[in-house]
């Protein structure tokens, strides 16, 4: 079986159906988004539905839909992005894609790689791996930064290459390809870079270009929404 892993999409819809159309995919094959669907793209409503209705597609959890669920439970306040991606889904169907983002899983063990948004402790075992760690929240990142060094990464043990988003750790909107051993494919599509794909098990990259940084697009036409808010 392939398993296509797309990098963090948040709201991109355009690329993402441009992505799929260069894939070529096979209806068996397994579509699965490295987390972070949703927020400052333009469209995060579509992108959602296209995860939620489609057999073969599935999705890790990232801290942008952590944070969306945050907010409905009011254990957290919201950034301008979860703000306006509310708006954008309507209030009308909110709760049931708070519902989906709940049921994401934290990580995937597929039988060539191991899944992760953010982070992966080195000398942890996948199932022990705390939950801020592999959602890349915050507090996820200070914990791994005063245990280890920078780029935490170069001590990834885990007996299966990993696969992660959530970072552009090449500071180019490039692949990082760390020893065949871990790959980062978060190639901001929403800030203009691209959008990436891995097909499993031969981890061949599949890319597409994105069309514009939909993030600024989108904080100039909900300013006045935003207006108040930090831009995170
Ligand atoms: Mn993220």
């Amino acid at each position: 079986m392939r398993y296509f892993i797309i990098g963090d999409i948040h709201g991109c819809y355009n690329e993402l159906q441009d992505l799929l159309a260069k894939a070529a995919l096979n209806s068996d094959d397994q579509i699965i988004c490295i987390g972070d669907l949703v927020d400052r793209g333009l469209d995060s409503a579509s992108v959602i539905e296209f995860f939620r209705d489609t057999p073969n597609a599935d999705s890790v959890m990232g801290n942008h839909e952590r944070k969306h669920i945050q907010w409905f439970d009011e254990q957290a306040e919201p950034a301008a992005s979860q703000i306006i991606t509310r708006k954008q889904i309507t209030e009308d169907i909110y709760p049931e894609v708070i519902g989906y983002m709940s049921d994401l899983d934290q990580y995937m063990d597929l039988p060539d790689a191991i899944l992760v948004h953010g982070f992966y402790e080195p000398g942890v075992a996948l199932e022990d791996q705390r939950e801020a760690v592999v959602l890349g929240l915050n507090s996820g990142e200070e914990y791994l930064r005063k245990r280890f060094s920078w780029p935490w990464y170069e001590r990834y043990d885990g007996d299966k290459p990993l696969i992660m988003g959530h970072r552009d750790y090449t500071d180019k909107m490039q692949v990082l390809n760390y020893k065949d051993r871990v790959w980062g494919i978060d190639t901001r599509c929403v800030y203009g870079g691209s959008l990436t794909g891995l097909m499993l098990p031969g981890f061949d990259l599949i890319s597409v270009p994105s069309r514009g940084d939909h993030w600024a697009d989108l904080q100039r036409q909900y300013a006045d929404v935003i207006r108040g808010y930090d831009a995170k």
